[in-house]
């Protein structure tokens, strides 16, 4: 597409691909989308696909029941993808892609290749109409909606079905089209504009992914002029019941909605006297019929809290609303909690809800969409950190098999690059690719999306670049899992006490003796204890505690030793000096690669290199002058702390 990055499928990539002689059987709309593929990449490179006979690639569907599951071998010079399912057939091509040279050498065993997850979706958080305060994609940093423009579905879908194709070479198979706080417009997607969304689905379609929607739990009273969204009420069932029949009229597969109920200001069944149950079971109910799915979310809690009062925990609100229900919920009710109990910061412990309601179906929700990890203007990898959490065991069972389903917020836009920052590219091939196969190791999943976007020449230089930007965003941010520390409101940039005195729950209690929150049962909130064993031992005491989430659980004073050795001060000094020369350090090597790098794509890095080099130096000097005005305790190596 014209002027509109590749992003990991330049051409290139299907060289291998396009040089050969290709077999397809079998019949259907994604076998289809397949020759599609295959047709394009001979036309660019010579191969062609033959009718019968002799060939170098076999792609066969052998029926069609929706699996999305393929085999792989090759023997006797001959490579075959074998799939049941449509979706199945087109993930064996893009593996085939991968692969690159290496599909077509030597022999492997035949191999059946499955996801672990049957759902891997992204939610976009985007708005149809221009919001006032959020912009067009609430906490959006990669341009406009790729959906909506100008106050309605966009009228050339080719971007559109673009991004399917991008998100099916990485295993993602579904997509929420609308932002999960649902303003007045956009919840009028579902009855009277429904064919607006049922147009995109008919794109991502193409290369199999679903389309969900969110709704507002008020829409019978917004939309259908009802007095009442009682979740109990049969007038409003009867009206969700005709509603969603009217949704799947319009798409066949429609998989379902996105909820966020009783959550900063979204209306849900407390005003009712209801439980959360009785809503996503409502909703649940009505999707039944048709196959689909309610993601309900467990993002509730107090943001009007009273800073002065030192018993209510934010984090424990998730953990606290939900368990007593577990059991409750529908079959096709799924909750939809966020990694952390926070709000995606920087570093959290994995919320104690996970694991933590047997009878309820999971799903777990990431953060491609960089709000607290630099905006997409910082280079910072969240592959290491997604990993931590999808193999943490809350229970002896690892995250990634008590989810049934992965989700995470988009990061991308209609931004020629897709994510505004290119390497941003990154967190979404590898939420997808991690999604397929959680237990992956990310290092692998990063070095082979580098070796699709850029080719090897400038691999090493780009690898460097971001292996550890994580961690690095992390040293020159908020310590040791305190968190927050940001600028209210847009969420960029420190401002250590931007939220100390609000009412969203997210303190440090920073004073002259100590910091950190005592979130321990025996002297602080409790919400330790809200962990099973071992981690409710691990986490109660500072010393059985890991140092990255010390202050997460802990108030603790300045001298207090962390395992590493250093007192917290020291480690706050030390960690902000070394996360901004680690900054400068990937920029330096940004730069060498400028002539390995096509030019658009270097030159918009390094600008954002720039960006990130004055935020992390701001961050640095906020936060280091702020400990040291607080505690008074010089660094031991005698820097410059303004
Ligand atoms: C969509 C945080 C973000 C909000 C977001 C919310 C959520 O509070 O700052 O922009 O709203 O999370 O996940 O619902």
């Amino acid at each position: 597409m014209q002027g509109v990055d590749d992003a990991w499928l330049p051409d290139g990539v299907f060289r291998q691909v396009g040089t050969r002689r290709t077999l397809i059987r079998g019949a259907g709309p994604l076998v289809d989308t397949v020759r599609r593929e295959v047709d394009r990449a001979c036309a660019r490179f010579g191969g062609r696909v033959v009718p019968h006979g002799d060939s170098d690639l076999v792609l066969e569907l052998t029926g069609e029941d929706g699996s999305e599951a393929f085999t792989y071998e090759r023997r006797d010079g001959r490579t075959t993808v074998t799939a049941s399912g449509g979706a199945g057939l087109l993930h064996g091509f893009f593996h085939v892609v991968r692969l690159g040279a290496a599909a077509f050498e030597g022999s492997s065993e035949r191999r059946s290749h499955r996801s672990e997850l049957a759902l891997r979706m992204l939610d976009h958080w985007d708005n149809v109409a221009v919001h006032p305060v959020m912009g067009q994609v609430e906490r959006g940093y990669a341009g406009g909606s790729l959906f909506w423009e100008d106050g309605r579905a966009r009228g050339d879908l080719e971007r559109v079905m673009a991004y399917g194709r991008l998100l099916a070479s990485c295993g993602i198979n579904a997509v929420a089209v609308n932002n999960v706080n649902v303003h007045e417009t956009e919840a009028r997607l579902l009855t009277d504009r429904i064919a607006e969304v049922a147009a995109i689905a008919g794109a991502l379609r193409e290369y199999g992914i679903r389309t969900h929607l969110s709704v507002s739990f008020a829409a019978p009273v917004v939309l259908g002029g009802l007095a009442t969204a009682d979740p109990l009420d049969e007038g409003v069932r009867a009206w969700w019941a005709e509603v969603t029949g009217r949704v799947y009229a319009a798409i066949p597969d429609f998989g379902g909605y996105v909820v966020k109920a009783d959550s900063e200001e979204q209306p849900g069944p407390f005003a009712y006297g209801r439980t959360h149950a009785d809503g996503a079971n409502m909703l649940a109910a009505a999707l039944e019929p048709y196959g689909g799915t309610v993601h309900w979310r467990a993002f509730v809690y107090d943001h009007r809290q009273d800073w002065r009062d030192r018993t209510t925990d934010r984090a424990r609100a998730a953990y606290d609303h939900f368990v007593p229900l577990d059991g409750q919920f529908a079959s096709n009710a799924v909750l939809q909690v966020k990694h952390g109990p926070m709000d995606f910061q920087v570093r959290e412990p994995v919320s104690p809800l996970i694991g933590a309601m047997p009878g309820t179906r999971l799903a777990v929700e990431l953060q491609a969409t960089q709000e607290y990890t630099g905006q997409q203007r910082h280079v910072c990898w969240l592959g290491p950190m997604w990993s931590e959490v999808l193999r943490f065991r809350p229970d002896g069972t690892p995250v990634a098999e008590l989810a049934n389903a992965l989700v995470a917020v988009s990061n991308v836009g209609d931004d020629r690059f897709w994510t505004g920052h290119p390497l941003a590219q990154a967190n979404l091939y590898t939420f997808g690719r991690l999604a397929w196969q959680p237990d992956a190791d990310p290092l692998e999943i990063l070095d082979e999306w580098i070796r699709l976007t850029f080719g090897p020449e400038p691999a090493a230089g780009v690898r460097a670049v971001m292996e550890g930007s994580w961690r690095t965003y992390e040293k020159y941010t908020a310590p040791l899992g305190v968190g927050f520390m940001v600028q209210p409101g847009h969420h960029y940039g420190p401002s250590v006490d931007g939220y100390e005195y609000s009412p969203w729950g997210t303190y440090h209690f920073a004073d002259r003796d100590g910091v950190g929150v005592d979130r321990s049962a025996a002297t602080g909130t409790g919400y330790a204890a809200q962990y099973a064993k071992p981690w409710a031992e691990v986490y109660e005491s500072p010393e059985t505690c890991p140092d990255e989430l010390l202050l997460f659980f802990h108030h603790v004073p300045y001298g207090h030793v962390l395992h590493s050795g250093k007192t917290v001060i020291q480690h706050i000094y030390d960690t902000h000096f070394e996360g901004v020369e680690e900054a400068e350090a990937a920029r330096r090597v940004w730069a060498s690669l400028v002539d390995l790098v096509d030019a658009e794509r270097h030159a918009r890095v390094a600008e954002r290199f720039e960006e990130q080099l004055r935020s992390a130096r701001e961050w640095r000097d906020q936060i280091n002058s702020y400990f040291f005005r607080k505690s008074g305790v010089p660094d031991a190596r005698g820097r410059r702390i303004p």
